[in-house]
């Protein structure tokens, strides 16, 4: 039997790495979904069809900050009502005299089934580890009813990167082909909160909108906090400063920050527009939600063949 004396000293055991974030994918055809948890509990789900975020937990994974109707489909057969819908190439219905005009309301990329392009994780200093997910959607990838309603050669690359600070969604936009085209992007951001009654907004002061509950006419937000008492349906163009923040009771619970695009919409359905959305369950559920929706669709940004365009949020709980 070997002299123990001689054995080799035991290595000194590597500290065990920190755990690294996990990322798994479920479910099969439009209902694929990939989820990222990290060590300390975050997590995201991003549905493959639309590239769909439909929950994102903070605070240990404690708290789901997004709502999502209880009668969404999830099963490729319609955009997902709540969470994060992507909205490109066209915001809204599409004009009339434009090149989007046989597109649907919103555009095709939250209809359309992207490609999970990867993940990759990080530690900062501090070994608080953070997740970015990446999927694609090409031209290729269309219907031949988009392809031909919209017939542009483009890519796009939605990142979502999950950490303890909050949740980041940038879309980077390319023109794929030898045509210019131009295109509207939004990110139609389902917030979750306690009671829309007690829910204010705070950074749009003195910022101009577009009132679509008021035919479309344009004023100007007077007061430093806007209250929610009724159907809402803004939108907030070239705003100064790059946070839009929820306050529930007061208290700031969102911070959504720009990032490279210069409009905001709020949005909340209010009773009537709620009870008159097949898919909008339960019916009162428009007291828990606030759609603050980051993008740039006031007039269209202009993409000359092989260019490309990057923007997006970052949405942070402030709990
Ligand atoms: O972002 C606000 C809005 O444009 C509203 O006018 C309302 O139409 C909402 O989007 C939902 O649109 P959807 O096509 O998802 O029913």
């Amino acid at each position: 039997m070997a002299n123990r004396s001689n054995r080799p000293s035991a290595l000194n055991a590597p500290s065990a790495a920190a755990p690294s974030p996990e990322v798994d994918i479920s479910g099969t055809g439009a209902s694929s979904k990939v989820t990222a948890r990290l060590p300390s509990g975050e997590s995201v789900e991003v549905l493959l069809y639309g590239a769909t975020v439909i929950s994102w937990k903070s605070d240990g994974g404690k708290v789901e900050n997004l709502w999502v109707s209880d009668a969404a489909k999830l099963d490729g057969t319609k955009a997902v009502r709540g969470g994060i819908p992507v909205v490109f190439p066209v915001f809204g219905p599409p004009p009339k005299d434009h090149a989007t005009s046989a597109l649907p309301q919103h555009g095709f990329a939250r209809t359309s089934r992207w490609e999970f392009l990867g993940k990759s994780s990080s530690e900062d200093a501090l070994d608080a580890s953070s997740v970015k997910l990446d999927f694609g959607l090409y031209s290729s990838n269309l219907s031949d009813e988009a392809k031909k309603a919209w017939p542009y050669d483009f890519g796009l690359v939605y990142s979502v990167t999950l950490s303890k600070e909050g949740l980041q969604t940038v879309v980077n936009v390319r023109n794929e082909g030898t045509k210019v085209f131009e295109f509207q992007l939004l990110l139609h951001t389902y917030l979750r909160v306690k009671d829309i009654s007690k829910t204010t907004v705070t950074g749009l002061a003195g910022v101009p909108y577009v009132d679509k509950v008021l035919d479309a006419t344009t004023h100007t937000q007077s007061s430093p906090t806007l209250s929610i008492t009724g159907e809402v349906d803004r939108v907030y163009a070239s705003i100064p400063q790059d946070t839009t923040t929820v306050l529930e009771d007061g208290k700031p619970r969102f911070d959504v920050v720009r990032d490279n695009v210069d409009d905001t919409v709020v949005w909340n359905p209010w009773k009537e527009k709620a009870a008159a959305l097949s898919d909008f369950e339960p019916k009162d559920g428009f007291q828990q939600l606030l759609c603050v929706e980051v993008g740039s669709v006031q007039g269209w940004q202009k993409l000359e063949a092989g260019d490309g365009f990057e923007g997006g949020q970052l949405i942070k709980s402030l709990l």
